[in-house]
C-alpha cells in the first residue's frame, strides 16, 4: 500500500452512521453477488458436466466468500440491505437464467466467468486499500480466487474461440450496457466508502480487455466490445 493510501484509509471513520448506511448495500451487493455466482457455477456445472468437478469447487469457492462478507458486516456492526442488493442484480440474473435454460452456456460463462469476474475483481482491487482491516484480509484472499474463476471461463472460451465468437458478440452487447448502469447506481455509495467510479470503471476494462485478448479477439474487436454501451 502506498502512503497515500495509508493517509486516506486514516480518515475513514467506519462506524460513523454515512459509512455504515453506505456499507449496508454495498455489502449487500457482494453478499448478493456470491450466492448468485455460488448458484450459477453449480448451473454451469450442469451444462459442462465434463467440467462438473472443478466448477463445483468454483460454486464452494462462492459461498465461502458469501460468508467472508457477512462477517464483514457484522465485524462493522451493518445490517446488509438484501432487498436492494437482489434488485441490483436482478437484470444479469434474469439475462443468465434466460441463457441457462435455453442451453446457451457461452452466455452463460461470459455473464458469471467474464463479466461478473471482471466486476468483482475490479471492485475488490479499489476496495482493499480503503478497506478497514478486518475486511482487507478477508477480500485479499477473495480476489486471488476471483482470477482463478476469471481463468476459467478464459480457458474454455478460448479453445472453443471459433464456435463462441458470435455468440460472446451478442451476449456482450446484451449484457455490458448493464454493467455500467449497475457501476452508475452505486457510484454514491461507492464515493463514501472511498471507492472512485473512475478507477472502477478503468479497472473493470483492464481486467475484461486482457480477458478478450486471452481468449483470442483482436486488439480492434476488444476496443469496440470493451467498451460498448459505455457512452450513450
Ligand atoms: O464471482 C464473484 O464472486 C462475483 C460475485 C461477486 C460479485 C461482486 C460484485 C461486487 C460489485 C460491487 C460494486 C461496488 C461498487
Ligand atoms: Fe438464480
Ligand atoms: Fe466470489
Ligand atoms: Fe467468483
Amino acid at each position: 500500500m502506498t502512503m497515500q493510501q495509508l493517509a486516506t484509509q486514516s480518515e475513514i471513520d467506519f462506524s460513523s452512521e454515512i459509512y455504515k448506511d453506505a456499507y449496508s448495500r454495498i455489502n449487500a451487493i457482494v453478499i448478493e453477488g456470491e450466492q448468485e455466482a455460488h448458484e450459477n457455477y453449480i448451473t454451469l456445472a450442469e451444462m459442462l458436466p465434463e467440467e462438473n468437478e472443478q466448477l463445483i469447487r468454483l460454486s464452494q469457492m462462492e459461498s465461502r466468500h458469501k460468508k467472508g462478507f457477512e462477517a464483514c458486516g457484522r465485524n462493522l456492526q451493518v445490517a446488509p440491505d438484501m432487498k436492494f442488493a437482489k434488485k441490483f442484480f436482478a437484470d444479469l440474473h434474469h439475462n443468465f437464467h434466460t441463457a441457462s435454460a435455453e442451453g446457451k452456456i457461452v452466455t452463460c460463462l461470459l455473464i458469471q466467468s467474464l463479466i461478473i469476474e471482471c466486476f468483482a475483481i475490479a471492485a475488490y482491487n479499489i476496495y482493499i486499500p480503503v478497506a478497514d482491516n478486518f475486511a482487507r484480509k478477508i477480500t485479499e484472499n477473495v480476489v486471488k480466487d476471483e482470477y482463478t474463476h476469471l481463468n476459467f471461463g478464459e480457458v474454455w472460451l478460448k479453445e472453443n474461440f471459433e464456435d463462441s465468437k458470435a455468440e460472446l458478440e451478442e451476449a456482450n452487447r446484451q449484457n455490458l450496457p448493464i454493467v455500467w448502469k449497475m457501476l452508475s447506481s452505486v457510484e454514491e455509495d461507492a464515493a463514501v466508502l472511498a471507492m472512485d467510479k473512475e478507477a472502477l470503471v478503468e479497472d473493470f476494462m483492464i481486467q475484461y480487455g486482457e480477458a478478450l485478448n486471452n481468449i483470442g479477439f483482436s486488439t480492434r474487436d476488444i476496443m469496440r466490445l470493451s467498451a460498448y454501451g459505455l457512452r450513450k
